[in-house]
């Protein structure tokens, strides 16, 4: 079973993870999802997660200290584990990313927020010898926080596991149709009844009951589609 912590100072952002397939997953026992309260691991009377940067500059850096003790705490000496720091700085996520994550036992999520995490923290887990670190991007754009990231990273992950998806099939689909030569995302369009809606009639290849041409179709349908999307 996949074990899933994810660390934020807005636990309840993350309540999604308790609906539909994920919710359903954790259900079934074929993974779980555990979220924690990085204040819980503050030591002062402010609870404070934050301080000014050294080198100075605008906003606020996140402190080492409570990320150590939180990380620690959900962690142990005998497991492995992978640490994924969700910024804008890291390598960008993607469907083979997702199937390495699959692969895994334990999955930390680190949730930074401010202007990010001291960097110390991802550099003193990289040293440890149970720990993979990785940085990871969803995107180039900023968001206010790692969480929104988080849960994009913990579907796209969970989906590829043994059991979660009602139909298996739908993955076997994916794996021949999601990934071109050149390792790019390609759709075949979608229809489905009525064979004509407001004027528009579905392509007729697709009543013909001719699977090899249906096949040729979408593939070439595909191949339209990611040439059109290159154009910008
Ligand atoms: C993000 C991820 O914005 C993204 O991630 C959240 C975030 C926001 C602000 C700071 C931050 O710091 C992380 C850090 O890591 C060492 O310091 C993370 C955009 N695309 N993908």
């Amino acid at each position: 079973m996949l074990k899933i912590k994810i660390i934020s100072i807005f636990p309840e952002y993350l309540a999604p993870l308790k609906l539909s397939l994920l919710g359903k997953a954790q259900e079934k026992g074929l993974i779980s999802i555990n979220i924690h309260d990085l204040r819980k691991h503050t030591t002062d009377q402010h609870h404070s997660v934050d301080d000014t940067p050294y080198g100075g500059g605008a906003g606020m850096v996140m402190s080492p200290e409570p990320w150590g003790l939180a990380i620690d705490e959900v962690s142990n000496d005998s497991d492995q584990f992978d640490l994924i720091v969700l910024t804008p700085a890291g390598k960008k996520f993607d469907q083979k990313m997702a199937a390495e994550f699959a692969k895994k036992e334990n999955l930390i999520f680190a949730c930074g927020r401010y202007e990010g995490i001291d960097a110390r923290v991802p550099q003193y887990y990289a040293a440890q010898k149970n720990f993979n670190v990785h940085e990871v991007s969803i995107g180039d754009y900023v968001l206010g926080g790692g969480e929104v990231a988080t849960m994009v990273i913990v579907e796209a992950t969970a989906r590829l596991l043994p059991g979660v998806l009602g139909n298996p099939d739908s993955l076997k689909e994916e794996s021949h149709t999601l990934t071109n030569k050149d390792g790019s995302l390609v759709e075949y369009p979608n229809y489905t009844k009525p064979a004509s809606w407001r004027g528009i009639d579905v392509p007729p290849i697709l009543l013909s009951g001719n699977h090899g041409e249906i096949e040729k179709w979408r593939i070439s349908e595909a191949e339209r589609r990611t040439q059109a999307l290159k154009q910008e």
